[in-house]
């Protein structure tokens, strides 16, 4: 085991869909403003994927589910992390192409957006980074703070700075 799978399993296993859920925005807004990133995601269509019981909510389990298979679904050397080649490299070779819609993908793989999920500056992304940085994103969204998102939430504003 190398000093980096090490470190991911320290910080993995305190990783909780709690803990994910009560991480603060910290800024009163995301900056996602790179690319059109939060245009796409903001878009219904993708909210429409990830709310799996179609109730017209995406609950924080939904989410975290959804951001779990996305990233390793990304992570094609299954290594727990995310290097700048599994980011905007190759094309994703969809083992599950119905996931996210294309235009978010295209957003997603972006370096800027990498650089953004990239907290420790290694070049890479963990797991845990990608987590942490999606569930900044639900919770600056979740204007009511009951962990599900409306509609009218996950368009909202707060997202570009
Ligand atoms: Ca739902
Ligand atoms: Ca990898
Ligand atoms: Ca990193």
């Amino acid at each position: 085991m190398n000093l980096k799978q090490k470190k991911l399993i320290i910080t993995l296993s305190t990783l909780t869909l709690a803990s994910l859920s009560a991480i603060p925005s910290q800024a009163k807004q995301v900056n996602l403003s790179t690319g059109g990133y939060a245009t796409e995601f903001q878009k219904p269509a993708l909210m429409n994927k990830i709310d799996t019981n179609k109730n017209n909510l995406v609950s924080s389990g939904e989410y975290y589910r959804f951001n779990d298979r996305l990233f390793n679904e990304l992570d094609h050397n299954n290594d727990g992390f995310l290097d700048q080649n599994e980011w905007v490299g190759k094309k994703v070779n969809h083992k599950n192409p119905t996931l996210a819609t294309g235009g978010y993908l295209n957003a997603l793989r972006n370096t800027e957006i990498m650089n953004a999920m990239d907290e420790d500056k290694d070049t890479t992304v963990s797991k845990a980074e990608f987590l942490i940085y999606q569930f900044k994103v639900f919770n600056a969204l979740d204007k009511s703070k009951n962990k599900e998102l409306t509609l009218q939430e996950w368009g909202s504003e707060g997202l570009v700075s």
